[in-house]
C-alpha cells in the first residue's frame, strides 16, 4: 500500500517563522519536529525546510519523502499570463500595453508572445550587454545538460534587477504580463549565439538530487517559469524546441516564449533546447522566475 502525504505549500508566515527559529539557534531537525507537532505533514515540513539528503537520513525519513507516489513532487503555484478579458484569451495585459499571443500549448503551458519588446528596446539591451559579455560557464561535464556550446564560443552576462531603465521597464512588463512579483525574478541574462552555437535540451529547474541544490534554493526557492525574449533573429537556425511536446518556436526579434514547470521533475515535460544557429547571430534575454523573492 502506498501512503500519500498531503502537501500544504509553505506560506510567507511559515518561512518567516522558520527563519526566526534558526536565528534563535533552533536546529533544523528540532524545527522539523515542531512543525509536525503543529500539524504540518512530513512532506510539507521537509519541503518548507528544504531538508538535505543527510538531514532526511538523520530524521529517519524515507528517501522519497519529497516525492508523491510515482516519484513526482507536488505541484507548486506558477506564474500565469493575465488575460485582458475572458472573451479574448489571445490578448494578455502587459502592463503598459496589450500583448498578442501567437502560439500556445496548454499542458504544459507554453505561450509565444508577439512583439513583447520593440526593436529599439532589443537594440538597447544588446548594446548595453555587448561590452560585458564573457564566455558562458554553464558546462556540466557529468550530464552535458547545461552545455551551451562545445567550444565555448557562446557568451553571456547578467543584468542586476532594475539596473537601467530598459531593464526595469521590461521587468515591470513581465511582472504585469505573468502576474508574478518582480522580486521573484532573477537578474535578466543576455546570451549571444554565433554560428554553430546551441543550447542542448535541458530543464531550467534545479535538480533536487544534486548536492548543491539546497544552497541555491535558499535564495528564493525553485525556478518555476522561464521567459525567453529574442533580441536578434539569426539568419538561419536557432529555434527553441520542446522535444517532449513537439513544439518549436521561431527566434523572431521582439517575440518571447514563456513556459512554466510547477514540478522540478521531468514529468513537467519542460525539456527544451536551442537549436544550432547556422547563419548570423542569435541574441536572447532570459528571465527565470522563482517561487519566492530572489535575493
Ligand atoms: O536560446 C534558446 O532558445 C534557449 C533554449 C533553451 C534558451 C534557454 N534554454 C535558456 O535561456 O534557458
Ligand atoms: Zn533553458
Amino acid at each position: 500500500m502506498t501512503t500519500t502525504h498531503p502537501y500544504q505549500p509553505a506560506t510567507p508566515e511559515l518561512l518567516a517563522w522558520i527563519a526566526s527559529e534558526t536565528a534563535r539557534g533552533c536546529t533544523r531537525t528540532a524545527t522539523y519536529g515542531a512543525m509536525l507537532q503543529a500539524g504540518w505533514s512530513p512532506v510539507s515540513a521537509a519541503m518548507a525546510l528544504q531538508l538535505t539528503a543527510q538531514e532526511r537520513v538523520a530524521l529517519g525519513l524515507s528517501d522519497d519523502i519529497l516525492t508523491q507516489p510515482g516519484g513526482v513532487p507536488p505541484a507548486v503555484p506558477v506564474p500565469r499570463p493575465v488575460l485582458l478579458s475572458m472573451a479574448d484569451d489571445w490578448m494578455v495585459d502587459g502592463g503598459d500595453g496589450a500583448v498578442a499571443v501567437l502560439q500556445r500549448y496548454d499542458e504544459p503551458p507554453v505561450i509565444v508572445f508577439s512583439q513583447l519588446l520593440s526593436a529599439d528596446e532589443c537594440a538597447a539591451l544588446i548594446d548595453t550587454a555587448r561590452p560585458r559579455l564573457s564566455a558562458s560557464l554553464t558546462v556540466d561535464i557529468t550530464t552535458g545538460g547545461e552545455e551551451l556550446h562545445p567550444d565555448r564560443t557562446s557568451q553571456g552576462m547578467f543584468f542586476a534587477r532594475g539596473e537601467n531603465p530598459v531593464v526595469a521597464r521590461l521587468e515591470a512588463r513581465i511582472a504585469a504580463l505573468l502576474g508574478w512579483p518582480i522580486e521573484n525574478g532573477e537578474g535578466l541574462q543576455v546570451l549571444r549565439y554565433p554560428p554553430g552555437a546551441q543550447y542542448r535540451p535541458h530543464y531550467d529547474y534545479f535538480d533536487p538530487a544534486q548536492p548543491g541544490t539546497p544552497a541555491i534554493l535558499a535564495r528564493g526557492g525553485q525556478r518555476v517559469a522561464t521567459l525567453i525574449v529574442y533580441l536578434q533573429t539569426p539568419e538561419g537556425g536557432g529555434a527553441t524546441v520542446f522535444p517532449d511536446i513537439g513544439f518549436r518556436v521561431a527566434p523572431v526579434r521582439g517575440n518571447a516564449v514563456f513556459f512554466s514547470y510547477g514540478q522540478a521533475h521531468p514529468a513537467s515535460r519542460s525539456l527544451h533546447g536551442g537549436e544550432p544557429v547556422t547563419h548570423g547571430e542569435k541574441w536572447i534575454a532570459t528571465k527565470w522566475l522563482r517561487e519566492r523573492e530572489f535575493r
